[in-house]
């Protein structure tokens, strides 16, 4: 790829690890404040996170496990948008009281392309103040302004697997796809960006190992670091123990 010109970075799985003890503590911590008795188990809510963005996992779950359930103030739809809005207040606190670390080589990788000029970018189905607290607590303070552009959550209509907000950070920054490469923990993140016509690489964890990630031009166990080697599962990595620009710019 000698026209690379932009990395652009999922954030949930991807990022950092934030789902089972993050995302999923905080959607436990509203359904209690709300005098629910709804309780979420890291293997329960490995099955929620087939469905993205966090009202739609609410609201998928009253579908499957709750179905008599009656909002008890409102329509349902505003009932799930009032705890979700709950739940991001706890999200936020928990990440400020501890702070959830970046997977192994994410901030080396950040730092690297910043020193070539590329430019960065996010692309989440999870809500903009919850990227605003990962990259502040576990990034840097200022790492917000790293990124050109953060295309996250209700932003547009239809969540990853549709490419749509991989379809808009591009239409935003004018970039071509060919010009840009994805990356990605899980099949439905996949979809999106190959829908987008983007190259992706693939950082699996334990919610996203048994993915199918066909069309990914390399399935990783991590980024890796010099001392920390990755496992690669897919995709020609050659002699390298750990992710890192030449391997991109090999595509
Ligand atoms: C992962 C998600 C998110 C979070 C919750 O996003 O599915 O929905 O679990 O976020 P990604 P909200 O991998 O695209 O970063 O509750 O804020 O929706
Ligand atoms: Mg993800």
């Amino acid at each position: 790829m000698s026209n690379l010109r932009a990395l652009i970075f999922d954030v949930d799985g991807t990022l950092a690890d934030t789902e089972r003890d993050g995302h999923r503590v905080a959607f436990n911590q509203a359904f209690a404040d709300a005098g629910l008795a709804w309780n979420w188990s890291p293997d329960l809510y490995g099955k929620l996170l087939e469905v993205t963005g966090g009202k739609e996992r609410i609201q998928h779950y009253v579908n499957t496990y709750e179905p008599t359930f009656k909002s008890p103030a409102g329509d349902l739809k505003s009932f799930v948008a009032t705890l979700h809005a709950n739940k991001t207040e706890h999200y936020k606190k928990l990440l400020k009281d501890a702070v959830i670390p970046l997977r192994p080589g994410v901030k080396r990788l950040l730092l690297a392309a910043r020193e070539q000029g590329l430019r960065l970018a996010i692309a989440t189905t999870t809500t903009p103040a919850n990227v605003t607290a990962l990259l502040e607590s576990s990034l840097s303070p200022d790492s917000l302004s790293w990124f050109d552009i953060i295309g996250a959550g209700d932003i547009v209509p239809k969540k990853k697997p549709a490419s749509d907000i991989y379809q808009y950070v591009l239409e935003q920054m004018d970039w071509k796809p060919e010009e840009c490469v994805a990356f990605e923990d899980s099949g439905q993140g996949l979809k999106s960006s190959l829908g987008a016509g983007l190259k992706t690489v693939i950082t699996l964890n334990d919610y996203t190992r048994s993915h199918d990630f066909t069309g990914a031009a390399f399935v990783l166990s991590s980024f890796g670091e010099p001392d920390q080697p990755f496992e690669a599962i897919a995709g020609d990595v050659g002699n390298a123990t750990y992710f890192d620009l030449p391997l991109i710019q090999a595509l």
